[in-house]
């Protein structure tokens, strides 16, 4: 028995089947290449679906965390800690917000956008207690809480998980005429991400975000824009509205703020929205660490550069170009994304999505498969021309293209 087919198993046998990964066992990695427990190398395409923008055990962070772990690694919220005021004025600086309330994961933090704007719609709108109502899009993905789950539309993540949490309606996402005849005097806000990841890396159509922003302002609604996948550099800018010149009410951040080293997640907003707290009202043991402080200061001030948002641009333009040529051959029916991130329909005469995936394992590459016929792409921002080129070239090699 191999020490691959041994963990397996043993994971197997102990660990809760929520997931079915690819029979591959990573002991190290670095930049944008794992190396997994029999010494084989795989270049690395999910990139931790976003959180590892920067790379896997990027230097500058790896090297923050390990400076703050001497100092102080958690104090709780019960006291101040003396990255914390840094962390909260530099992130709203980066959104051009004002407020930051930090949370560990992606969904922590979009429930905590949830609260917020729900308290916000009885304490500033003056909707009646109990009445306030979320505008949400088909096909979401949120994270997998049972209020977050109440309103998706994907069997697999609601099935055997009521009763579910009420006040949110469904709308067809990219439909704007949808969303001006769902809001109403008690929606307190519109919740979408900007590109839809899970669903496949979904653009809206051009012009729907701005729309979605025109209409919010009009009925007083807040705008919550979840860009913990779509965020910090992957589309080619620091947050995906930009691509359509729309500023949210509120960004939902988390993934690659922490850099893929440790949990960090934020909702970010003005006075105004994320005001509406008292102490005592919401929170978390680990919200706000040190030690997530320090590695999310260092993730701010790389993306500051403006030189991850440089190259998910650049490469990515060279991405879809080079996709492209796949629907002209056949092979592939649909690309779909922005910057370093695409989501590839691969033609079913070639296989699905998990055998194609699996087929790139044995060549070296690794990516991740969603809704049967698509394959995410997106690798870590850092990933050089060369690497991304060979990696390319095993796809076109598994569809037999070449
Ligand atoms: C899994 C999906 C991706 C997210 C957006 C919030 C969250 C996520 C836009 C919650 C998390 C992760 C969760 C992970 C796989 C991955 C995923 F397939 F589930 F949907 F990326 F597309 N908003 N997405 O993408 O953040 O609580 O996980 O920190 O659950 O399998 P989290």
């Amino acid at each position: 028995m191999t020490t691959t087919e041994r963990l397996i198993a043993s994971a197997d046998a102990y660990g809760a089947h929520n997931y079915h990964p690819l029979p591959v066992v990573v002991a190290t990695a670095d930049g944008a290449w794992m190396t997994d427990v029999e010494g084989r190398r795989f270049l690395d395409l999910l990139a931790g679906y976003s959180a590892l923008n920067f790379g896997h055990c990027n230097r500058r962070l790896i090297d923050a965390a390990r400076a703050q772990l001497e100092r102080v690694t958690l104090t709780s919220r019960a006291f101040h800690h003396d990255r914390f005021a840094d962390f909260c004025a530099q992130l709203a600086q980066l959104c051009g917000m004002e407020m930051v309330l930090p949370m560990n994961t992606g969904a922590e933090a979009v429930e905590t956008a949830v609260k917020t704007a729900r308290k916000w719609g009885y304490r500033v709108k003056g909707v009646p207690d109990g009445r306030a109502r979320i505008v949400v899009a088909s096909d979401n993905f949120h994270g997998r809480t049972t209020t977050l789950i109440s309103f998706s539309t994907d069997a697999e993540a609601r099935t055997d998980f009521g009763p579910f949490t009420p006040g949110f309606d469904i709308v067809p996402y990219g439909d704007l005429a949808a969303l001006r005849a769902t809001v109403t005097e008690e929606t307190v806000a519109v919740l979408l991400e900007p590109i839809q990841g899970e669903a496949g890396v979904r653009v809206p159509p051009p012009g729907y975000l701005a729309g979605v922003r025109e209409v919010t302002r009009e009925r007083n609604v807040l705008f919550v824009a979840d860009e913990i996948q779509s965020g910090l550099g992957r589309t080619g800018r620091t947050f995906a509205c930009e691509h359509e010149g729309v500023v949210p009410d509120v960004y939902v951040l988390g993934k690659a703020l922490g850099g893929g080293v440790v949990p960090v997640s934020a909702v970010v907003s003005s006075r105004e929205v994320l005001g509406v707290f008292r102490p005592g009202e919401h929170g978390s043991t680990f919200g706000g660490n040190p030690l997530a402080c320090a590695v999310a200061l260092e993730v701010i001030a790389m993306l500051r550069s403006g030189e991850y948002q440089r190259r998910a641009t650049e490469l990515g333009d060279h991405l879809h170009r080079e996709l492209g040529l796949l629907t002209s051959t056949g092979h592939v029916t649909a690309v779909r994304g922005r910057g370093l991130w695409a989501g590839v329909d691969i033609a079913p005469e070639y296989g699905t999505g998990r055998e194609i995936s699996e087929r790139l394992m044995d060549r070296g590459v690794l990516v991740k498969d969603t809704h049967g016929v698509t394959v995410r792409i997106a690798p870590p921002l850092v990933i050089s021309k060369e690497d991304l080129d060979w990696g390319l070239a095993q796809l076109r090699a598994v569809l037999g293209v070449d």
